[in-house]
């Protein structure tokens, strides 16, 4: 007997799950639901159409998501570790925080939010490194109903700007600055910059980090501290939970799409509830007692989802580590398995592949023998790092599950679920109970079979689906609903096998995969194209040993003649700026034009295959305006 009433134990259950969710879907996520705790229960399971697009999950029931994350446990197991923390710097104190604990400093910190001003229905920008106060801060707004809208620590002042904006926050939470390897990253301070063009801010509450020097503006800046003080003289350490509809916002996640501008990411309480302690009990097999480690960062959906949430609504033991895998060594990871005897790792294949390069020296003396679960998300997993994850982390006796989803599905799609569907190199292999994935051609048309490779949509709403992008609902139906009418277009290809296990082969639009972070193309153009030097870019992607996908820029500079590496060096700061470390491209080559037809399109097809090293067979340039440009290119290809 499994202790998740929701939890499939075998194959045939898991047969049994799928053929029911397909053909009882209301049912079948009523009886899911009835697992957590509701203030009221629902009118309509499901609501839903593909064209506005509308969908509305559990309409009319009541809940708080913190309660059943927080609350619903305390009674059997408020002394279980909830957080276990482990520090950048080994030497300094791990924490580990109870569910009675976490629960008692969300309230304090609902309360220290309440005190500043904020209510139901306000959005929140979060700004912080990995520690647990981070954990606290999201479920402390997700108390209130006040939206969070996390920023990864790595984007600029502009990035941050741009999403504060978009999003209208009241307030935003950040720490002195974090710990990253050697590194100290500052970032009160990228906040200050990115504050001075966003007036909607009123309050930004500091944590203590680092201690470096920040400044703080007089009537906007508290600290953290502080302010819990306050709160602990005024005495009330409790702090109810507001009552949420179950389409009420929970938060919003920026994420890059084909166009230069993020979009903002919405996800409500109730299905997202349901879907992410749903996905994350069955796929990674989650036992009482188990210790959980996922690597995300909480800036990133993983980390919202398989860090705080799921884990935390099936009352699960989840770590979270502040640092890199590569400080003070290759071996970190490992030795944090060791430490804490870890049962299930989720991580990024750029991590393995990152790994994998330091040698089997930093394996070596490290018990791994917690491990039960492996398993990976962000991008396509090679062969090759998938085997080295299998024999020299798993011993070859711990399943990998390859996890395919997004920002826009919230939880898990596709995916084994371990020890119970078989894992296959390569493979996400199957969907979800819940989740009705198809291929479609170029014209839509549905790809009926096996063995058959195609663009990856999904014909039918699951709990944790994409409702709106913040502000700008038609940009949703835009994106995801109107390629394909009637189906949620993932941007993905994908390829089916003979048996019907789905294989992710990359996006399809002109969206990058780099390290498992989305990057548009179009994003690093616009930031590119900042620099007065510039006059028009192109940016594509190529394939890279350890990121996966690495960022190839071809720039036309205006003066002729200038000096490569400094122009060079010059763009790589101008978009680190604008966007982030993260965005930065890996290779510029400066061209004296771009291959453009006619109507002035630039012909990435082209630039693509330079840039993969493909330099014979181009295609087709016959349509191009002027074709002299493509042997310039690849002539000075980098
Ligand atoms: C969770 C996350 C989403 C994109 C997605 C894919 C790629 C993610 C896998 C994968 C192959 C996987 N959200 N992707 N997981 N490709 N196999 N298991 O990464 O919004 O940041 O990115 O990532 O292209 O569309 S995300």
């Amino acid at each position: 007997m499994s202790n998740y009433p929701y939890q499939i134990r075998s194959r045939e259950q898991y047969d049994a799950a799928y053929k029911r969710s397909v053909e009882d879907p209301e049912g079948f996520w009523a009886e899911v639901a009835d697992s957590f705790q509701w203030h009221r229960r629902w009118d309509k399971v499901l609501e839903w159409n593909f064209t506005e697009p509308k969908v509305r999950w559990f309409g009319g029931a009541k809940l708080n998501i913190t309660e059943n994350c927080l609350d619903r446990h305390l009674a059997e197991r408020g002394d279980q570790p909830a957080i276990i923390w482990e520090p950048n710097n080994p030497e300094e104190d791990f924490r580990v925080l109870s569910y009675k604990e976490l629960h008692f400093k969300v309230c304090q910190f609902a309360n220290v939010l309440k005190n500043n001003g904020v209510k139901k229905g306000d959005r929140v920008c979060i700004y912080m490194p990995m520690v647990p106060e981070l954990a606290i801060a999201v479920l402390a707004c997700a108390r209130l109903g006040i939206i969070h809208s996390v920023v990864f620590g790595g984007f600029s002042a502009q990035s941050i700007a741009d999403r504060i904006q978009d999003a209208q926050c009241n307030l935003v939470i950040t720490s002195d600055g974090g710990f990253r390897g050697n590194k100290e990253i500052p970032l009160k301070s990228v906040i200050d910059d990115a504050l001075v063009q966003c007036p909607s801010v009123k309050k930004v509450i500091v944590l203590t980090r680092t201690r470096v020097a920040v400044s703080m503006i007089k009537g906007r800046d508290v600290w953290w501290e502080d302010e819990v003080r306050k709160v602990e003289t005024q005495g009330n350490p409790v702090c109810p939970a507001e009552t949420m509809d179950a389409e009420d916002m929970l938060f919003i996640l920026y994420t890059s799409g084909s166009t230069g501008k993020p979009k903002g990411v919405v996800h409500t309480c109730g299905g997202y509830m349901v879907f992410t302690a749903y996905s994350f009990v069955n796929v990674f097999q989650y036992q009482p007692g188990d210790v959980y480690f996922c690597t995300a960062d909480i800036g990133w959906i993983t980390g919202h989802s398989y860090i705080v949430y799921g884990p935390l609504a099936a009352g699960a033991t989840t770590l979270m580590f502040e640092g890199i895998p590569t400080w003070p060594d290759a071996g970190r990871f490992w030795d944090i398995v060791d430490k804490f005897k870890v049962n299930i790792l989720y991580t990024a294949p750029t991590a393995i592949r990152s790994l994998m390069g330091f040698g089997l020296d930093f394996v070596k003396n490290k018990d791994l023998g917690s491990l039960k679960v492996l398993g990976t998300v962000g991008e396509p997993i090679n062969e090759e790092a998938w085997h080295w994850y299998d024999e020299n982390i798993g011993k070859g006796r711990c399943p990998i599950v390859d996890t395919w989803w997004q920002t826009e599905t919230a939880g898990i799609l596709i995916s084994n679920m371990a020890g119970i569907t078989p894992g296959k190199p390569a493979h996400a292999t199957l969907p979800l109970p819940g989740v009705q994935p198809i291929l479609v051609d170029e014209k839509g048309e549905e790809l009926q079979g096996n063995s058959i490779s195609g663009n990856l949509c999904i014909k039918f709403p699951w709990p944790s689906i994409i409702r709106t992008t913040y502000g700008d609902h038609e940009r949703c139906r835009q994106t995801y609903f109107a390629t394909y009418p009637n189906l949620y277009f993932t941007g993905d290809g994908a390829l089916r096998d003979e048996v019907g296990n789905y294989r992710i082969t990359g996006r399809v639009d002109d969206v990058l995969n780099v390290s498992g972070h989305r990057i548009g193309t179009a994003e690093v153009e616009n930031a590119i194209n900042m620099h007065t030097g510039v006059v028009e870019s192109a940016v594509v992607g190529y394939p890279h040993e350890i990121k996966g996908q690495g960022i190839y820029a071809y720039v036309v500079f205006s003066g002729g003649s200038h000096d490569n590496d400094l122009a060079s060096k010059d763009i790589v700061q101008t978009v680190a700026r604008i966007i982030g470390p993260i965005a930065k491209p890996d290779k510029i080559q400066f061209v004296k034009g771009l291959p453009k037809t006619r109507s002035g399109k630039i012909m990435r097809r082209i630039l693509r295959k330079i840039a993969e090293g493909e330099l014979q067979n181009l295609g087709d340039t016959s349509t191009l305006l002027d074709p002299a440009v493509v042997d310039e290119i690849r002539n000075g290809r980098l």
